[in-house]
């Protein structure tokens, strides 16, 4: 069976000012493309389907005509909610969608939703979890799983949304659950997994051992991180949170990444569409569909001169999202808006000279009393920039030292 798993779309994200939502219509045509050209039996969208909980009309209207699109395209879409997102939000009108093949599973109740899919692309829905929790059956404990199916042809997935210890705790009175480890543990535990089947889990969360960038907004010290260990019963683990694709641990245990670069600290990220095959045993066979950006985001360096230099940007996309580096030992006046006449996304603007790149270490005031107003100007202006001034500086601030001394007398 194969299937697309996709993450962290942050439908409506802005990026250093810049909004991304022409860069995501853009990169989620592709995935429309390539869901067309594949044909998989389903699309997981591991959470994070927006940036934010209330998130903006336009980033909505997007999100509509892509899984309307995909909808016509692939039998099964199924997406959980993420941290960003509100799970009731996008879980609205979930149970008259599904009709249409578009599971979400937006708040955690005490059950989980599984969908299983057959080879064939029909699916079948219920709910396993702690039993006597609020709407939904659950599955028999004996093993037979869903329906009392046990035919080895199924897939059964299973939903999780984005859960904290808070989340769960009040479905598992007696369980001591301190952190997100114990959280995901308790879930998991609860389900009945049909080991005849090949299971995949749908989950958003930290997994210990991920490597995170700079625009997942995680908090650090909060023992948010999970066990990889904990997902050993699934064959294939679509997971949302951590932006960078990458697996943990086993390749089967997966995060797919953001479709576009989300902060400069994924400027070396390729980003892509993931695509598992699982066979009858349930074996995956795991490959990636890169994504092509609107815009890239990228970083060049040199002096100023050199990068408005005709040559040296002449034949490349200057409508990049562009991450400056001069190294010019003086500020250049107005450097930013010189620059965006040729990159008009630059994104951000900084200097790597001696001033940046060495430490100073400020001298004690006591010998301060003693020195003249041109050796202690001189000292700051090394402090700061990290070299001497040159005879032309010396030049003019002994003039104007001269001028506002003497006149003072
Ligand atoms: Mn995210």
């Amino acid at each position: 069976m194969k299937f697309f798993h996709l993450a962290d779309l942050h439908i409506g994200k802005r990026v250093n000012g810049y909004s991304m939502l022409e860069d995501q219509r853009f990169v989620l045509d592709q995935v429309i493309g390539a869901v067309a050209e594949e044909k998989p039996a389903a699309v997981i969208i591991a959470g994070d389907v927006y940036d934010r909980q209330v998130p903006p009309a336009e980033a909505v209207s997007l999100f509509d005509s892509f899984i309307t699109e995909l909808s016509g395209l692939c039998p099964n879409i199924l997406m959980i909610s993420g941290n960003h997102d509100s799970g009731e939000r996008l879980a609205f009108g979930a149970r008259l969608i599904e009709r249409s093949g578009v599971f979400i599973s937006g708040v955690y109740e005490g059950q989980v939703q599984r969908v299983s899919i057959s080879e064939d692309g029909s699916s079948l829905v219920e709910f396993d979890g702690v039993t006597g929790a609020a709407g939904g059956e659950t599955a028999a404990a004996d093993g037979t799983g869903a329906a009392g199916e046990t035919a080895a042809g199924m897939v059964d997935f299973y939903l999780l949304p984005f859960v904290k210890p808070a989340y769960v705790r009040r479905f598992f009175p007696d369980v001591e659950i301190r952190d997100h480890n114990d959280a995901v543990r308790t879930v998991i535990e609860s389900l009945h997994l049909n080991p005849a089947r090949r299971n995949v889990l749908v989950a958003h969360q930290f997994v210990t051992g991920a490597s995170p960038s700079d625009s997942e907004e995680i908090t650090v010290g909060t023992l948010e991180n999970v066990d990889g260990s904990l997902f050993d019963p699934f064959d294939y683990v679509a997971l949302g949170h951590i932006h960078g694709p990458q697996q943990v641990g086993r390749p089967e245990v997966r995060y797919a990444g953001t479709p576009l670069k989300y902060s400069l600290s994924e400027i070396s990220h390729s980003k892509s569409a993931t695509v598992v095959e699982l066979d009858e045993d349930g074996r995956a066979d795991i490959r990636t569909i890169p994504l092509k950006p609107l815009h890239d985001m990228r970083t060049i360096k040199g002096t100023y001169m050199e990068l408005t230099e005709r040559s040296s940007y002449i034949g490349t996309d200057t409508d990049d999202y562009m991450h400056i580096i001069l190294t010019d030992e003086m500020d250049v006046p107005d450097a930013a808006s010189k620059l965006r006449v040729i990159y008009p996304n630059m994104m951000k603007l900084e200097y790597d000279n001696t001033r940046t790149s060495d430490l100073q270490t400020v001298e004690g005031a006591v010998a301060a009393e003693k020195k003249t107003p041109l050796q202690l100007f001189g000292e700051l202006y090394k402090l700061q920039n990290n070299s001497p001034m040159n005879d032309e500086m010396t030049g003019i601030l002994e003039e104007l030292v001269k001028e506002i001394w003497e006149e003072e007398k």
